[in-house]
């Protein structure tokens, strides 16, 4: 690894980048291959490759009993089972996102013709902030998703009551937060129903996939028909829906991943712990902390870059990618700023200044099983050293 002392030793200033291989914020965790083998040999026995199929009624019951949840409804993907679980519990007309989230959480609800209302976030959390919340209810609005962003919390208390109070919907996007805790109870037994993803870049994946888990026993049931084209019956449909199943071969990845949850989270708390130590001391960068008295997955490693730093947000990133650290900008700018949201909502920005502040300073670094606290080092030492050589810069200036 190459030495990284000066600015002159850094990748955007000429050197050769300090690692060969891309470091992705994202790379999958998987477990073990053999089990997955072992599992594929008996889909292939069977012949049973869809459909309610054996390994995804084992993986629905483990889910369900990981979680202590009543119901695991698995999907294909986690946009799916938002948008199934956005029309089961019948959600229509404006419902209240976050805007500082997954572009898919908005898209669940634009794409059935349902107006995406963006409340601001609080800048401490990340998270839904429920005045907010409160100023963007209208005659219209059905219901709220909250977001469990970086797997953690939404203010589920304050969003319960305030849902209560007007009779709205009320459903959380946990697609980050699989296997975290809150108060001590799991995440996905909040609201009427929790969606979560096992898409590839998560934490825990089965390749592409996806579950709504509730414990109403009636929405459960109105979502397995809607999974499956409203099918109750061999030749029996009893419900509109559509083609939203989880496939045998996701599950067993799922099995098999559901094995190695403990040990992902302790290679991404190590890694966590490292990063906190590495990045002590850099000005204007702080590192988002998980609550230690809670069940955390550790999934993402979230650097705020403050306007007390000396160098922009973006400024790092560019430093990093140059040594093919791939820190990512999530998730920026907003969905506000996206299409059709953009178009169809131009002012929005003018409701969302922690949004817009805080999108604007994000970097997430990566982290997983194939990085390590040598890695850590490194990417550390690249942020300091970019940090340093604007505060140089800034000082001469003054001079
Ligand atoms: N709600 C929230 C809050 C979400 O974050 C998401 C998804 C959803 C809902 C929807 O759930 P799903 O329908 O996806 O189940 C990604 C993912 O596509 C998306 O699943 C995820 N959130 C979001 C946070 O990130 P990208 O465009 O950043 O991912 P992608 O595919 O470019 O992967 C990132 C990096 O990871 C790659 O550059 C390389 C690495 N990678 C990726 C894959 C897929 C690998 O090393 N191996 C891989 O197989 O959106």
């Amino acid at each position: 690894m190459k030495p990284i002392r000066t600015s002159a030793d850094l990748a955007i200033n000429g050197a050769a980048p300090a690692f060969d291989e891309l470091l992705h914020v994202g790379r999958p965790s998987i477990g073990d291959k053999q089990a997955f083998l072992a599992y594929v040999d008996q889909i292939f026995e069977r012949r049973w490759l869809s459909n309610d199929g054996p390994l995804l009624q084992e993986f629905e019951r483990r889910i369900a009993a990981h979680l202590g949840v009543r119901h695991c409804v698995a999907m294909c993907n986690g946009t799916i089972a938002l948008e199934i679980a956005i029309r089961a519990l019948g959600l229509q007309g404006e419902v209240i996102v976050p805007s500082y989230t997954f572009v898919a959480t908005a898209h669940a609800l634009q794409w059935q013709g349902i107006t995406p209302v963006f409340a601001d976030i609080d800048p401490a959390t990340h998270t839904l902030d429920p005045a907010a919340v409160r100023r963007m209810i209208t005659p219209r609005t059905s219901g709220i998703i909250g977001v469990h962003l970086w797997g953690r919390p939404a203010p589920v208390a304050a969003l319960q009551e305030i849902a209560d109070e007007h009779g709205l919907g009320l459903i959380y996007d946990a697609a980050h937060a699989f296997s975290c805790s809150h108060q001590g109870k799991m995440i996905g037994n909040f609201g009427s129903c929790e969606v979560l993803s096992f898409h590839a870049t998560k934490f825990f994946n089965s390749f592409e996939g996806g579950a709504v888990v509730t414990n109403d026993d009636a929405l459960a049931g109105r979502m397995r028909l809607m999974r499956n084209f409203g099918f109750s019956g061999l030749d029996q449909v009893s419900h509109p829906g559509t083609n939203g199943k989880m496939i045998e071969i996701a599950a067993a990845m799922g099995l098999v991943n559901l094995d190695a949850v403990d040990a992902v989270i302790a290679a991404n708390r190590a890694n966590h712990d490292s990063y906190r130590a590495a990045l002590a001391g850099i000005p204007g960068v702080r590192l988002l902390d998980y609550d230690a008295n809670e069940r955390n997955n550790y999934q993402y490693v979230v650097a705020e870059v403050g306007p007390d730093c000396p160098v922009s947000r973006d400024a790092i990133v560019d430093a990093l990618r140059a040594e093919h650290i791939m820190a990512r900008r999530y998730f920026w700018p907003g969905c506000h700023r996206m299409e059709p949201y953009r178009s169809l909502f131009p002012h929005a920005g003018l409701v969302l200044l922690a949004t817009e502040r805080v999108a604007a300073g994000v970097m997430v670094l990566p982290t997983g099983q194939t990085m390590g606290a040598e890695h850590i080092a490194v990417v550390a030492q690249v942020i300091r050293t970019v940090v340093a050589g604007a505060q140089q810069v800034h000082g001469a200036c003054k001079d």
